[in-house]
Protein backbone atom coordinates (compact mmCIF):
# COMPACT_ATOMS: atom_id res chain seq x y z
CA UNK A 1 0.00 0.00 0.00
CA UNK A 2 1.48 3.57 -0.90
CA UNK A 3 0.62 6.61 0.68
CA UNK A 4 -1.85 6.35 4.12
CA UNK A 5 -5.57 8.03 3.55
CA UNK A 6 -7.75 8.98 6.20
CA UNK A 7 -11.23 10.10 6.86
CA UNK A 8 -11.67 13.50 8.81
CA UNK A 9 -15.22 13.66 10.00
CA UNK A 10 -16.30 16.87 11.04
CA UNK A 11 -19.71 16.81 12.72
CA UNK A 12 -22.10 19.64 14.75
CA UNK A 13 -24.60 21.85 14.49
CA UNK A 14 -25.76 23.60 11.11
CA UNK A 15 -23.73 26.99 11.29
CA UNK A 16 -20.98 25.49 13.60
CA UNK A 17 -18.10 26.08 11.19
CA UNK A 18 -17.37 22.67 10.09
CA UNK A 19 -17.78 24.13 6.25
CA UNK A 20 -15.36 26.37 7.21
CA UNK A 21 -13.00 24.30 8.89
CA UNK A 22 -13.27 21.64 5.94
CA UNK A 23 -11.98 24.68 3.41
CA UNK A 24 -8.82 25.41 5.79
CA UNK A 25 -8.15 21.76 6.15
CA UNK A 26 -8.33 21.12 2.61
CA UNK A 27 -6.15 23.98 1.61
CA UNK A 28 -3.53 22.94 4.37
CA UNK A 29 -3.11 19.60 2.95
CA UNK A 30 -2.88 20.95 -0.67
CA UNK A 31 -0.26 22.85 0.12
CA UNK A 32 1.89 20.00 1.94
CA UNK A 33 1.29 18.01 -1.11
CA UNK A 34 -1.09 15.56 1.07
CA UNK A 35 -4.17 14.81 -1.21
CA UNK A 36 -7.06 15.73 -0.46
CA UNK A 37 -11.15 16.07 -0.55
CA UNK A 38 -13.94 17.64 0.49
CA UNK A 39 -17.29 15.95 1.00
CA UNK A 40 -20.03 18.03 2.19
CA UNK A 41 -22.79 17.55 3.68
CA UNK A 42 -25.15 20.80 2.18
CA UNK A 43 -23.70 20.12 -1.56
CA UNK A 44 -23.67 16.38 -1.88
CA UNK A 45 -27.23 16.89 -0.90
CA UNK A 46 -27.86 18.53 -4.32
CA UNK A 47 -26.25 15.66 -6.38
CA UNK A 48 -25.27 11.81 -4.77
CA UNK A 49 -28.13 12.66 -2.08
CA UNK A 50 -30.77 14.64 -3.51
CA UNK A 51 -33.21 12.15 -3.19
CA UNK A 52 -32.91 12.65 0.81
CA UNK A 53 -34.48 14.25 3.35
CA UNK A 54 -34.10 14.71 6.76
CA UNK A 55 -35.93 12.22 8.50
CA UNK A 56 -34.22 10.05 10.92
CA UNK A 57 -33.81 7.71 8.23
CA UNK A 58 -32.95 9.94 5.83
CA UNK A 59 -30.09 11.53 7.51
CA UNK A 60 -28.78 7.89 8.42
CA UNK A 61 -28.36 6.81 4.63
CA UNK A 62 -27.25 10.48 3.90
CA UNK A 63 -24.00 9.58 6.32
CA UNK A 64 -23.81 6.02 5.07
CA UNK A 65 -23.44 7.57 1.84
CA UNK A 66 -20.63 10.07 2.44
CA UNK A 67 -18.83 7.48 5.15
CA UNK A 68 -18.97 5.25 2.36
CA UNK A 69 -17.48 7.37 -0.35
CA UNK A 70 -14.44 8.50 1.97
CA UNK A 71 -13.55 5.18 2.97
CA UNK A 72 -12.97 4.49 -0.88
CA UNK A 73 -11.27 7.79 -1.35
CA UNK A 74 -9.41 6.86 2.33
CA UNK A 75 -8.31 3.58 0.67
CA UNK A 76 -7.29 4.95 -2.52
CA UNK A 77 -4.93 7.39 -0.81
CA UNK A 78 -6.63 10.31 0.05
CA UNK A 79 -8.02 12.47 2.72
CA UNK A 80 -11.46 12.76 3.03
CA UNK A 81 -12.47 15.39 5.02
CA UNK A 82 -16.10 14.94 5.57
CA UNK A 83 -18.33 17.46 6.57
CA UNK A 84 -21.67 16.70 7.47
CA UNK A 85 -24.08 17.63 10.95
CA UNK A 86 -24.26 13.56 11.38
CA UNK A 87 -26.45 14.62 14.51
CA UNK A 88 -27.19 10.52 15.14
CA UNK A 89 -23.77 8.71 17.51
CA UNK A 90 -24.85 5.44 16.28
CA UNK A 91 -24.62 6.56 12.27
CA UNK A 92 -20.70 7.61 12.74
CA UNK A 93 -20.05 4.90 14.79
CA UNK A 94 -21.09 2.54 12.42
CA UNK A 95 -18.78 4.38 9.94
CA UNK A 96 -15.69 4.47 12.47
CA UNK A 97 -16.03 0.57 12.62
CA UNK A 98 -16.11 -0.27 9.07
CA UNK A 99 -12.94 2.06 8.87
CA UNK A 100 -11.50 0.19 11.20
CA UNK A 101 -12.37 -3.35 10.05
CA UNK A 102 -10.71 -2.03 7.49
CA UNK A 103 -7.96 -0.77 8.72
CA UNK A 104 -8.23 2.40 7.41
CA UNK A 105 -7.65 5.85 9.95
CA UNK A 106 -11.08 7.77 10.58
CA UNK A 107 -10.58 11.27 12.83
CA UNK A 108 -14.25 12.60 14.23
CA UNK A 109 -13.90 16.14 15.01
CA UNK A 110 -16.59 17.47 17.37
CA UNK A 111 -17.15 21.21 16.04
CA UNK A 112 -18.70 22.02 19.17
CA UNK A 113 -19.97 25.59 18.66
CA UNK A 114 -22.85 26.35 20.95
CA UNK A 115 -25.90 26.49 19.66
CA UNK A 116 -26.73 30.16 20.71
CA UNK A 117 -23.57 31.14 18.83
CA UNK A 118 -24.89 29.14 15.64
CA UNK A 119 -28.24 30.85 15.95
CA UNK A 120 -26.82 34.25 16.42
CA UNK A 121 -24.82 33.42 13.18
CA UNK A 122 -27.35 32.11 11.44
CA UNK A 123 -26.17 32.72 8.07
CA UNK A 124 -29.19 31.10 5.63
CA UNK A 125 -31.88 32.63 8.48
CA UNK A 126 -32.54 28.53 8.82
CA UNK A 127 -32.48 28.58 12.57
CA UNK A 128 -34.79 32.03 12.48
CA UNK A 129 -37.23 29.44 10.36
CA UNK A 130 -37.03 26.85 12.50
CA UNK A 131 -38.08 28.64 15.68
CA UNK A 132 -40.87 30.39 13.65
CA UNK A 133 -42.06 26.83 12.73
CA UNK A 134 -41.48 27.38 9.05
CA UNK A 135 -39.15 24.19 9.38
CA UNK A 136 -40.09 21.32 11.31
CA UNK A 137 -37.25 18.62 12.54
CA UNK A 138 -34.27 21.40 12.52
CA UNK A 139 -31.26 20.30 14.43
CA UNK A 140 -30.83 21.74 17.94
CA UNK A 141 -34.16 23.12 17.71
CA UNK A 142 -36.88 20.27 17.45
CA UNK A 143 -34.56 17.73 16.43
CA UNK A 144 -31.74 15.96 18.33
CA UNK A 145 -27.93 16.42 17.85
CA UNK A 146 -26.25 13.63 19.80
CA UNK A 147 -22.76 14.81 20.74
CA UNK A 148 -19.42 12.22 20.06
CA UNK A 149 -18.34 10.41 23.42
CA UNK A 150 -15.01 9.92 22.06
CA UNK A 151 -13.81 12.15 19.24
CA UNK A 152 -10.11 12.22 18.42
CA UNK A 153 -10.51 16.37 18.60
CA UNK A 154 -13.42 18.79 19.86
CA UNK A 155 -12.69 21.94 18.48
CA UNK A 156 -14.23 25.04 20.45
CA UNK A 157 -14.89 28.95 18.86
CA UNK A 158 -12.44 30.37 20.90
CA UNK A 159 -9.54 27.39 20.79
CA UNK A 160 -8.36 30.23 17.72
CA UNK A 161 -9.33 30.72 13.61
CA UNK A 162 -10.06 28.35 11.68
CA UNK A 163 -6.61 28.35 10.41
CA UNK A 164 -5.55 27.49 13.93
CA UNK A 165 -7.93 24.76 13.96
CA UNK A 166 -7.45 23.29 10.79
CA UNK A 167 -2.81 23.00 11.88
CA UNK A 168 -4.25 20.94 15.03
CA UNK A 169 -6.32 18.49 12.80
CA UNK A 170 -3.19 18.35 10.60
CA UNK A 171 -0.93 17.58 13.92
CA UNK A 172 -2.85 14.43 14.13
CA UNK A 173 -3.30 12.64 10.76
CA UNK A 174 0.67 12.90 11.18
CA UNK A 175 2.11 9.18 10.93
C1 LIG B 1 -30.67 20.38 9.85
C2 LIG B 1 -31.09 21.28 7.77
C3 LIG B 1 -32.43 20.93 7.89
C4 LIG B 1 -32.87 20.28 9.07
C5 LIG B 1 -32.15 21.89 5.96
N1 LIG B 1 -31.96 20.02 10.03
O1 LIG B 1 -26.18 24.86 7.67
P1 LIG B 1 -26.70 24.45 6.35
O2 LIG B 1 -28.29 24.35 6.34
O3 LIG B 1 -26.17 25.09 5.13
O4 LIG B 1 -26.44 22.98 6.27
C6 LIG B 1 -27.50 22.25 6.85
C7 LIG B 1 -27.73 21.13 5.91
C8 LIG B 1 -27.49 19.83 6.71
O5 LIG B 1 -27.15 18.80 5.86
P2 LIG B 1 -26.34 17.54 6.39
O6 LIG B 1 -26.28 16.62 5.24
O7 LIG B 1 -25.06 17.99 6.99
O8 LIG B 1 -27.28 16.97 7.55
S1 LIG B 1 -27.33 15.51 8.20
O9 LIG B 1 -25.94 15.10 8.48
O10 LIG B 1 -28.12 15.65 9.42
O11 LIG B 1 -27.96 14.60 7.25
C9 LIG B 1 -28.76 23.12 6.84
C10 LIG B 1 -29.71 22.40 5.93
O12 LIG B 1 -29.04 21.23 5.43
N2 LIG B 1 -30.92 21.88 6.57
N3 LIG B 1 -33.08 21.31 6.74
N4 LIG B 1 -34.16 19.93 9.26
N5 LIG B 1 -30.21 21.02 8.76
Amino acid sequence: RGRAGATVWLTGLSASGKSTLAVELERRLLAEGIPAYRLDGDNLRHGLNADLGFGPEDRAENVRRVGAVAQLMADAGLVAICALISPYRQDRDRIRRQHEESGIRFVEVFVDTPLADCEARDPKGMYARARAGEITGFTGVDDPYEPPSDPELVVRPHDGTPAVQAGLVVELLRP
